[in-house]
């Protein structure tokens, strides 16, 4: 069957009501910027592009309090740059920037928000374990024009127009939804485009695979150390069945293996973090994953509610996240619910 490429597939997605002109554009520029982030990343130690951003006595950090790698800084400034002239944006937000960055004066304004957390996973860049990007895409809220104000951005994640991410591992994916399923383009590094590869994806509804870092298993609220427990009392506990886990410490890894074969991710609240509100940042990680999960027949909650029903009151906003199989998430959901 003839190969169909990401420009096809967005057109016909256009034709069939899924997009405007400017959304297509948008996505084909953050794809082709992601090709070369992906360029960047491939080239590791040859490319002098491992460690830490900033110098030797000062290494840069971000506004999140973390050490910028080199690759944050240059995957964000790819994002930023190729996305400046188009005239579909009018400001991206990132994980790296404190504030939505405008486009610039020189450049029409579009009713597009884009929103990225440029190299998601980056603590794995030297380790060569996958690492990648995600993405958001927001209208504009009505009637705004002239230079975006931060609060545009915080809306809840059922307002996506569009999410995808790009996972930089042995071969570079786009998955990507525009609320019509989700879908997976496989990069032709010899073409240079993105093929659509697996089309409407759907997550198995139950898994026996859960993915979450342990180590922190003693600062977890009590229901998610009763679920967590109830898993690894396997066939002799209450589930009646043993679990499998995974855990790569890189959301887009985690989250395309259970978009691909099934199970559950959480990286719940515990007492180390309960005041940041969790770990994962809402806008750009949580949001983009749970509308990708969801589109796939998946559910995304804090354990308390659906993600994408969260009211932003913060551009770096985190929440407690559990994603993936819908039944798994349900039963792990009930936990909290009981509690
Ligand atoms: P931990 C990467 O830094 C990240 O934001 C996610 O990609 C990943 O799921 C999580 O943090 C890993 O956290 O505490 O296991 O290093």
């Amino acid at each position: 069957m003839k190969p169909v490429s990401l420009t096809q597939y967005l057109t016909e997605e256009r034709r069939a009501g899924y997009g405007d002109t400017d959304l297509i554009q948008l996505l084909e520029i953050v794809a082709r910027a992601c090709k070369r982030i992906a360029v960047a990343t491939g080239k590791g130690a040859l490319g002098g592009v491992l460690g830490e951003a900033g110098t030797a006595d000062s290494i840069s950090m971000n506004i999140q309090g973390e050490a910028q790698k080199k690759l944050d800084v240059i995957s964000n400034e790819i994002l930023l740059d190729a996305n400046a002239w188009g005239g579909h944006l009018a400001a991206c937000a990132s994980e790296e920037m404190e504030h939505p960055q405008q486009i610039p004066d020189a450049y029409p304004r579009g009713g597009y928000l884009l929103l990225f957390d440029p190299l998601d996973g980056s603590s794995n860049i030297d380790v060569n374990i996958s690492v990648g990007t995600i993405f958001s895409v927001l209208k504009r809220p009505g009637g705004h024009r002239g230079k975006v104000d931060t609060s545009e951005f915080l809306q809840p994640g059922t307002n996506q127009v569009a999410a995808g991410y790009v996972v930089y591992g042995s071969c570079t994916l786009l998955v990507l939804t525009l609320g019509h399923g989700t879908h997976v383009f496989t990069l032709d590094r010899e073409a240079g485009s993105f093929i659509l590869t697996r089309r409407d994806v759907q997550i198995p509804e139950d898994t026996s695979e859960f993915a979450i870092n342990m180590s922190n298993q003693r600062f977890w609220e009590a229901p998610m150390q009763r679920y967590i427990g109830d898993l690894l009392a396997g066939k002799e506990g209450p589930r009646g069945r043993d679990f499998n886990m995974r855990w790569v410490a890189s959301m887009v890894a985690d989250v395309h293996r259970i978009l691909t074969r099934g199970g559950i991710f959480s990286y719940p609240l515990d007492s180390k973090i309960k005041a940041k509100g969790g770990k994962l940042r809402l806008m750009y990680e949580a949001n983009p994953m749970s509308f990708i999960v969801e589109q796939a027949g998946g559910a995304a909650s804090t354990g308390r509610g659906r993600i994408m029903e969260v009211q932003p009151e913060g551009l770096h906003q985190r929440v407690p996240v559990i994603l993936g199989s819908k039944n798994e998430v349900k039963a792990a959901v009930q936990y909290h619910t009981d509690a």
